[in-house]
């Protein structure tokens, strides 16, 4: 079994467009996922004219504008950035699993890949340890994860 087709993506960003969503709840959490997220385009070849980043009132209304995104059909892979936290809402839960669901169908509906950049943490020293603290920064991994989709998709496209 040597000569199998390996399709895998690659982590370069250069002639990709990208789509950034993030939500002003918490927002000085969330603008640290957003400085991670330019941060790691930008360092993979990602122009500055190529990314359009998009502000939402909250974690509820980013699938909105996902698919507004997507509809587009502009954008090689769209990356979704927000904050929940547990000591914040009763509904934290309903909204983690609602809000979860629907990208994840957006991106499947739309052959389209969505990074999931969401931080859900049970307190905001929690959160603030996914911003570029102690455990890393979950916009950085989130655009990283659009960065390899993208070229993914292309990659199959082309198979
Ligand atoms: N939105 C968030 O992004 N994070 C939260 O923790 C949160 N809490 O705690 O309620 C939150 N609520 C706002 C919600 O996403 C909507 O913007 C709002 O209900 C208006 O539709």
């Amino acid at each position: 079994m040597n000569n199998f087709n390996l399709i895998e993506g690659e982590l370069k960003s250069a002639g990709f467009r990208f789509g950034i969503v993030v939500s002003r709840f918490n927002d000085f959490i969330n603008g640290k996922l957003l400085d991670g997220a330019l941060d790691y385009l930008k360092r993979t070849g990602a122009k500055a004219d190529d990314i359009s980043v998009v502000k939402v009132p909250g974690a509820f209304e980013l699938p909105m504008a996902v698919k507004m995104l997507l509809e587009t059909k502009k954008y090689n892979a769209v990356i979704c950035l927000g904050t929940l936290i547990r000591g914040e809402t009763t509904h934290f839960d309903l909204l983690a699993n609602q809000v979860t669901k629907l990208i994840s169908e957006l991106s499947i509906n739309y052959n389209i890949p969505v990074s999931y950049g969401i931080i859900t943490a049970e307190s905001i020293e929690q959160a603030i340890s996914r911003a570029g603290t102690k455990m890393g920064n979950k916009g950085f991994d989130a655009a990283m994860s659009a960065v390899e989709m993208a070229s993914l998709y292309a990659k199959i496209k082309k198979s």
